[in-house]
């Protein structure tokens, strides 16, 4: 098959087996030198670094090497106890991202109560807008985070759902994919967001299911990569933010799934441990969740089943007794 100039080219020598325990003590020793310019670089994004780091390690069922209690007394001491919104990092600004974040780490450890739930609760709720989204800022991956947090406190009706739903749904573009705001260019990312929320909210039939499926589907290269919308280079995230809309659409079977775990497997370093974005690049936590995520839902069984809606364990979401919507071909 032709490759086109928006695409790589694997080499022979690319890793072509899952190395799972490079990549356990690849996530274990992130951050244990906190003076490493990489660390230092990420503390805006610090929560999310945890909830990453800390999802594959429960993937790989390695999460006893992770230190739980020095996580769970971080995030009780980023939450701000007047919004009630939790931080990136100690005395940073609390945002929803790394709000939705904390609640998930917390939800894997069964240790929800180290925060002030009804705090989280007020939080998200003072953001909801008139037309249903966040954070005054508009875009479709607050309305998810909001939608997320809250069903994982099992408070999803402090908000008005049927007003998230319709701001998520006025998002649709002709070709059956969303954007982050009404009218804007659809892209894979934005996609698994509004997927996501109408599977929380249980609104999947609202969807062009086959034509959204189609798009998603020619997001796969000649490489077995996939990217996030037409004319890019193929990113492993997108294994995640491709493949979960898929799955929740049940379409996961209209890619070619053994092409797509080669390009996975090739985005491993055999050396440091870890997956980056494309073969031979550098790897970091993010790509790292994604590449095994995207495996568990190729149905890699050395991997624990993960869940496509919220991208944690699916025993976790068993556990809290949720039931995020899934569609029936
Ligand atoms: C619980 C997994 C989880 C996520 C929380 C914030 C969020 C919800 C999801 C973000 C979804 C998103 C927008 C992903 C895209 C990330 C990405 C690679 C953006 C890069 O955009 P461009 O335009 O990349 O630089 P392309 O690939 O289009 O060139």
């Amino acid at each position: 098959m032709a490759f086109t100039k928006n695409d790589v080219k694997l080499s022979g020598d690319v890793p072509k087996t899952l190395l799972l325990q490079k990549h356990s003590d690849y996530l274990a020793s992130y951050g244990l030198n906190k003076d490493d310019f990489e660390y230092c670089m990420t503390e805006h994004l610090r929560m999310s670094g945890i909830y990453w780091t800390l999802t594959a390690m429960e993937l790989m069922n390695q999460s006893s090497r992770m230190p739980k209690e020095e996580i769970i007394e971080f995030i009780t001491s980023c939450q701000d106890n007047e919004s009630g919104g939790i931080s990136a990092s100690i005395g940073h600004d609390p945002h929803i991202l790394y709000t939705l974040s904390a609640v998930q780490v917390l939800a894997m450890y069964d240790r929800l109560d180290a925060i002030d739930i009804e705090g989280v609760v007020r939080f998200v709720t003072s953001m909801q807008q008139e037309d249903g989204d966040k954070w005054g800022e508009v875009d479709t991956r607050f309305s998810f985070c909001a939608v997320m947090t809250l069903s994982l406190l099992q408070q999803l009706d402090a908000i008005n759902v049927t007003k998230a739903v319709h701001f998520v749904l006025s998002c649709m573009n002709f070709d059956g994919g969303f954007g982050s705001r009404p009218g804007s260019e659809s892209h894979a990312g934005l996609i698994y967001c509004c997927v996501g929320t109408l599977s929380i909210c249980k609104r999947m039939e609202a969807l062009h299911a086959d034509e959204l499926a189609w798009w998603l589907c020619e997001r796969q290269l000649p490489s077995g990569g996939l990217n996030g919308r037409p004319e890019k280079l193929p990113d492993l995230c997108y294994s995640w933010w491709v493949m979960s809309s898929l799955s929740m659409l049940n379409r996961i079977h209209w890619v070619d799934k053994d092409n797509l775990e080669k390009f996975i497997l090739a985005c491993q370093d055999a050396e440091t441990g870890g997956f980056s974005d494309r073969p031979g690049n550098i790897t970091d936590p993010f790509h790292t969740l994604f590449g095994l995520a995207g495996l568990s839902l190729l149905g890699n069984t050395s991997i624990k089943h993960v869940n496509p809606t919220y991208c944690m364990p699916q025993e976790t979401i068993d556990r809290l007794k949720l039931e995020p919507q899934k569609l029936h071909i």
